[in-house]
């Protein structure tokens, strides 16, 4: 390496760290999800800012070929409807039996436009197919195809107001979570309704679930039900993952 090109790299080394350090120490800032003073969680915010400084902007996640597809497990909630749930989810179980011609997802918040879309609407949005490796946390990893319509398109039909800065997504087994404007807006992010070629199953996420293909397993949220556009950070309180001792933010 020559000498110049070493001093380049150190200097946007250390202009990285500087940020870094910079977004921590404004680490009340409301752009910063909250740590609660636990030290992984601090340690969460510290990744995050390394990634969102040092990462280069929208690179993409690595896309396979068919031939690479691998049976894919489906864990946590496999039906928000099931019987023995807790709380069966009952109008998940009504859009079910209607083969979700009643579903809609709702868009509200810093939008200009609030509304609500069915599948139909969705499937009529240009759509993006990508073959992806899904890793989730407990140690396995799965490939598949995944068809979708970009979140970003979504949000821009919408009309983003310009102090957004998260969106929250709210499922029907009563997840709550929360990404950056960064990762929503990703080319990757993406509302799914195809998996491998077919329709969701319910398994899987029916009729639609996030691919968020930056971030670990856990983070592409089946079973969508809302979308809200936000300006502060939103922990989801008792159904988000921070308060359930994960990290909020999980990127690879
Ligand atoms: N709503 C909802 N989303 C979820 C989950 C869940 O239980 N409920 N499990 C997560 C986890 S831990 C993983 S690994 C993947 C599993 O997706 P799969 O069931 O299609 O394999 O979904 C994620 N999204
Ligand atoms: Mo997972």
């Amino acid at each position: 390496m020559k000498n110049e090109e070493l001093i380049t790299r150190r200097q946007i080394l250390l202009a990285g760290i500087t940020s870094v350090g910079g977004l921590l120490l404004s680490g009340c800032s409301k752009n910063l999800p909250p740590t609660y003073g636990n030290v992984l969680r601090m340690a969460d915010t510290f990744t995050y800012s390394a990634h969102r400084v040092l990462l280069p902007g929208e690179s993409l996640v690595k896309e396979y070929s068919h031939r690479d597809i691998s049976s894919f497990p489906a864990t946590g909630t496999t039906n928000p409807c099931d019987p023995n749930k807790p709380r069966p989810n009952q109008i998940y179980g009504e859009l079910q039996r209607n083969n979700f011609a009643d579903w809609r997802i709702s868009v509200e918040g810093l939008v200009q436009k609030p509304g609500s879309h069915s599948l139909a609407d969705l499937k009529r949005l240009p759509s993006r197919t990508q073959i992806t490796r899904h890793t989730c946390e407990e140690g396995w990893s799965a490939i598949a195809e995944w068809t979708g319509v970009p979140l970003s398109r979504v949000l821009e039909s919408a009309g983003m107001l310009p102090n957004a800065r998260f969106v929250s997504l709210y499922s029907y087994d009563e997840w709550d979570d929360c990404i950056d404007m960064f990762d929503a807006l990703h080319p990757q992010t993406i509302l799914a309704y195809g998996m491998n070629g077919r329709d969701l199953t319910i398994p899987h996420g029916a009729p639609i679930r996030l691919r968020l293909e930056r971030q670990l397993g856990y983070k592409s949220m089946k079973y969508l039900q809302r979308i809200v556009v936000r300006e502060d950070f939103n922990d989801g309180g008792l159904n988000g993952s921070i308060q359930n001792g994960w990290a909020w933010y999980v990127g690879i």
